[in-house]
């Protein structure tokens, strides 16, 4: 039977070029997002290339009746083999005297709260099945905070000890979870951090060869291709000039 994903956070970027990888592996797609058009460009390039089924869940995951009304859309008949927890954001980079609490929210309540909404009602559907995978995305800083990144550090950190207590609690029922933890990634995450400003996000990458989303997909379609027996609970992904949070060599 053909497999079936839910990626979130699928229009644009390491969900984007997620739901193009397991696509070109034969998986159906329930793919989620705030951007309806985007999200339809995406799907219609996918059906049309791949000759798969895509369906389009248009909601923000910081709400939770908004999650629990568009997940009830997802037809029960036939189990969800992967849900990819991806939709996230960093807003602002700023000492903690002077970060914005509107930021902040933002990070927590999408980063932590909406995985957490989204995951609650989609583990339920596994366990019932006694079957699935769950990736989460973390970051390297969700174990290497730095300096201006406090909120959005805590927050993967918040997602690093989810993805080990859920392996925990769902390992009984025969699901799998990991996490994908990147360094950096040129994708829309450093226009978004910085709200719009593209030419300081372009700074992000000067003199470095950045991981793509691309990259990180093939990392999410590997974790998925293992067999049976086999959980790749946490996989930390760098470009070859940064060493870590702390370090990048610039050329
Ligand atoms: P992008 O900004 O390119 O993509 C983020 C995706 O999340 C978009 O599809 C966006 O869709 C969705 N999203 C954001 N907020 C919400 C929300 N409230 N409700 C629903 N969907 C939402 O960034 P990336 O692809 O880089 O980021 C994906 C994940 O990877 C994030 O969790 C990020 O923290 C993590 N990550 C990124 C790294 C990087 O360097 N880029 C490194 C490490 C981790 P829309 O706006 O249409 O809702
Ligand atoms: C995103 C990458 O370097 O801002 O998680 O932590 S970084």
């Amino acid at each position: 039977m053909t497999k079936l994903a839910l990626i979130t956070g699928a229009s644009s970027g390491i969900g984007e070029a997620t739901a193009r990888k397991l696509a070109s592996m034969g998986y159906d797609l329930i793919l989620t997002a705030r951007r309806a058009n985007r999200l339809e460009q995406i799907a219609e390039q996918i059906r049309s290339e791949h000759n798969v089924e895509v369906q389009n869940l248009i909601f923000d995951v910081r709400d939770e009746s908004a999650c629990e009304e568009h997940l009830a859309q997802i037809s029960t008949e036939r189990p969800i083999d992967v849900l990819v927890n991806n939709a996230g954001l960093a807003a602002g980079l700023e000492h903690i005297d002077v970060g914005s609490t509107e930021d902040w929210n933002a990070m927590i309540d999408t980063n932590i709260k909406g995985l957490l909404y989204v995951t609650r009602i989609i583990s339920r559907r596994m366990v019932a099945a006694q079957h699935g995978h769950i990736v989460n995305l973390g970051s390297i800083a969700g174990t290497q905070p730095y300096e201006n990144g406090a909120v959005y550090c805590a927050s993967k950190h918040a997602v690093h000890a989810i993805s080990q207590s859920m392996r925990s609690d769902l390992v009984a029922h025969g699901i799998k979870v990991s996490e994908v933890r990147p360094g950096m990634v040129e994708t829309e995450f450093s226009v978004v951090r910085f709200h719009g400003d593209e030419k300081r996000a372009k700074g992000v990458y000067k003199g470095v060869t950045p991981l793509t989303g691309s990259d990180i997909a093939e990392v999410i379609g590997w974790i998925v291709s293992q067999p049976a027996h086999v959980n790749i609970d946490d996989v930390l992904i760098t470009p070859q000039q940064q060493a870590n949070a702390y370090l990048t060599v610039r050329k």
